[in-house]
């Protein structure tokens, strides 16, 4: 189904999971049978709210790029999210458990791009349109209740994007194709994975995400931040955690929770 439905009252429910997120309180799930673009719709209106408080959008997250990913939340396409300045960790901080409903990490790729990626382009444009790739974690945070979700719920709630953590910025023309990650809390690995998991090469959902935000009226522009997906399932998070990511040959990234 396709189309933004009339009997939708887009801004309402916008509003309402933008107060879910602000308030770190979880809502049931949406009782409304949304469409694709009314699930786009509410995102992009309840990221208006966002920018309207002053938050600025830095780039995209993509979503469900991986079997495991999918086969743990029990969704099967792909979904991509906004991300801002204020859902940024810097590498090593610390985070509040109370700032966040019930979050998770999984262990991602992150892209910096130096030019605008539009449309339809391959995997050598991708890589030219690039200033840097880095270990990245993604903090989700579904604001539904008991982090469960319809397709069209999760697009609505910005497909679960609550903050990220980046590690250092490496040489975006390296293969980064199959290169071994380690989620670790507390020291003990808990995801092991390969970024092979993500489409069978990160860049792939780098150009898928050139290709729907430009389709969606906001398209990928020079100093945006790109998040491929989680290469493995997500982990819980509890007061107390530290969590470590390694990739290999790109380095760390690492952020504690209280
Ligand atoms: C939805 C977000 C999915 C990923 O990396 O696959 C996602 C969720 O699992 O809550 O971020
Ligand atoms: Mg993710």
């Amino acid at each position: 189904m396709t189309g933004v439905t009339e009997m939708v009252d887009i801004a309402a429910l916008a509003t309402r999971l933008d107060d879910a997120q602000r308030f770190a309180r979880a809502t049931p799930q949406l009782a409304e049978p949304l469409t694709v673009d009314d699930a786009y719709a509410v995102q992009a209106a309840s990221m208006r709210l966002r920018y309207a408080r002053g938050e600025r959008r830095v780039g995209i997250k993509m979503g469900f790029t991986s079997r495991a990913k999918m086969a743990q939340m029990g969704v099967d396409e792909m979904i991509w999210g906004r991300l801002t300045d204020a859902m940024m960790v810097e590498d090593g901080d610390t985070i509040a458990i109370a700032d966040y409903v019930h979050p998770r990490v999984e262990p991602e790729i992150a892209f910096l791009l130096k030019a605008q990626l539009v449309g339809k382009v391959t995997i050598p444009q991708a890589v030219a349109a690039l200033a840097g790739v880095a270990p990245a974690i993604e903090i989700i945070d579904s604001r539904y209740q008991d982090f469960k979700f319809s397709w069209t719920d999760v697009v609505a709630d910005n497909s679960s994007s609550s903050g990220f953590v980046l590690g250092a910025w490496g040489d975006p023309a390296q293969s980064i194709a199959n290169l071994g990650m380690i989620l670790e809390i507390d020291g003990q690995p808990r995801q092991i994975g390969s970024s092979a998991a993500i489409l069978g090469n990160p860049l792939r959902s780098l150009i898928a995400a050139a290709r729907l935000a430009e389709a969606a009226g906001d398209p990928l522009k020079a100093g945006d931040i790109v998040m491929a997906g989680g290469a493995t399932a997500a982990e819980a998070l509890a007061p107390g955690n530290h969590v470590r990511l390694s990739v290999q040959n790109l380095g760390t990234a690492e952020f504690s929770v209280k």
